[in-house]
């Protein structure tokens, strides 16, 4: 990929670093809440006009509804900013102990089954060795799931002026649940995504084309390190390059004119699915179409356009509208978000609590 190199901000003024901060943790409860309904479902032409009167109504002051509940995407999210906020240092055996008690005061926000098999496993062994279940799932591969991938947000934020410190938490705190090659590497990209999308003036246009091969070279060096690796075969090609793979594929769909074939195209070569490999990316992609008009989704609002994309792309909706509205929201700053349709979300408030603390936390107070 030749292309020339993304245009960032050398600088980011104090309120719109905050805003960004609050822009990216709204983006991601957003996508959860509104994609969860959705979680699991194929998506038909019929469908996805009932997805732009489900956002219409969402994004209406005057319309009123119970909230949309947030699910495990955002309950790991709130743990992620508790640990950055609550210790000067990454205490990744706290960061477990969040996991866990969250998980066990409200299990039924939809986890993922073999997540739920750590937890109890971290539990029993008293934290031990809180790296240890993680390790021991499928057979010793560990897990590829996008959990790791969903909740990295606040790392992203945290350390964005700092990248090596960034991959290095975002992979201990990921490792915690998911020790696949895949689901780490996954985790890792989403975390460069929303780096970068905190760094692009919310004022000048993103060039999808210049983004996706920012990333790219990125995940180049990033999945380089693997080929150090002695028990990853010189033919298994696939997994070593698997992201570098994936975001060419997403360079390419981005290239295309837009219709509903163009979608089946988008599921079929990058996926919708529940692992980091068939979503992360695809999460990528949703934001970088988004930019621009999609004539399938009448709104005028680039934030929305993505949410509704990934919505409409069905699969794990809740999950990949998240890490797509997490990037959205990182480019953008609360600014760009419509607060009606925030409103509509569980948690609203507190999530722009969290976005405020972690703020103070890395910027300090009088910032
Ligand atoms: O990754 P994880 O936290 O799940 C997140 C997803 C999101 O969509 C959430 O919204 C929620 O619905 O769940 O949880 P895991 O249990 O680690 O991974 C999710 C699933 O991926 C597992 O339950 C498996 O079905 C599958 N999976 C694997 N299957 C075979 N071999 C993950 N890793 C493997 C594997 O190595
Ligand atoms: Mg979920
Ligand atoms: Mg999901």
């Amino acid at each position: 990929m030749s292309v020339p190199k993304l245009i960032t901000m050398a600088k980011i003024e104090a309120s719109v670093l905050k805003s960004k901060f609050r822009g990216c943790l709204l983006g991601a409860l957003i996508g959860d809440c509104t994609g969860a309904p959705f979680e699991g479902d194929t998506i038909t032409h019929g469908d996805k006009l009932v997805i732009q009167r489900y956002y219409d109504k969402l994004e209406d002051p005057t319309f009123t509804a119970p909230y949309k509940s947030y699910t495990d995407d955002t309950a790991m999210m709130k743990s992620v900013a508790k640990f950055l906020t609550d210790k000067p240092e990454p205490d990744y055996r706290f960061l477990a102990r969040l996991f866990v008690t969250e998980f066990f005061k409200e299990p039924k926000r939809g986890y993922g089954q073999n997540i739920v098999e750590v937890f109890h496993k971290l539990r029993n062994s008293k934290f031990e060795d809180v790296y240890k279940p993680a390790k021991e799932q499928f057979m010793g591969a560990g897990s590829y799931g996008n959990g790791g991938a969903m909740r990295i947000a606040p790392v992203a934020l945290y350390f964005h002026d700092n990248y090596k410190t960034m991959l290095e938490v975002a992979t201990n705190a990921t490792k915690l649940t998911h020790t696949n090659i895949l689901g780490v590497n996954g985790a890792l990209l989403q975390s460069v995504a929303i780096q970068l999308a905190v760094k692009c003036d919310p004022e000048a246009k993103i060039d999808p084309e210049r983004f996706c091969a920012e990333l790219y070279r990125r995940m180049r060096k990033i999945e380089r390190v693997e080929e150090d690796l002695d028990d990853i075969e010189e033919e298994d090609d696939g997994t070593r390059k698997a992201y570098q793979n994936k975001l060419r594929v997403v360079e390419n769909l981005l290239q295309k004119k837009h219709d509903d074939d163009l979608d089946e195209e988008v599921i079929l070569n990058l996926g919708n699915g529940i692992s980091a490999y068939e979503s992360v990316p695809t999460a990528i992609y949703c934001f970088l179409k988004a930019l621009n008009e999609i004539p399938s989704i009448q709104t005028e609002n680039v934030f929305r356009r993505t949410v509704q994309y990934a919505v409409s792309l069905g699969g794990d909706t809740d999950t990949i509208a998240c890490m797509a509205g997490a990037i959205a929201g990182a480019y953008l700053g609360e600014d760009g978000i419509n607060t009606a349709l925030a409103k509509q979300c569980e948690y609203y408030r507190d999530v722009l609590e969290i976005a405020d603390n972690l703020y103070v936390a890395k910027e300090g107070p009088g910032n």
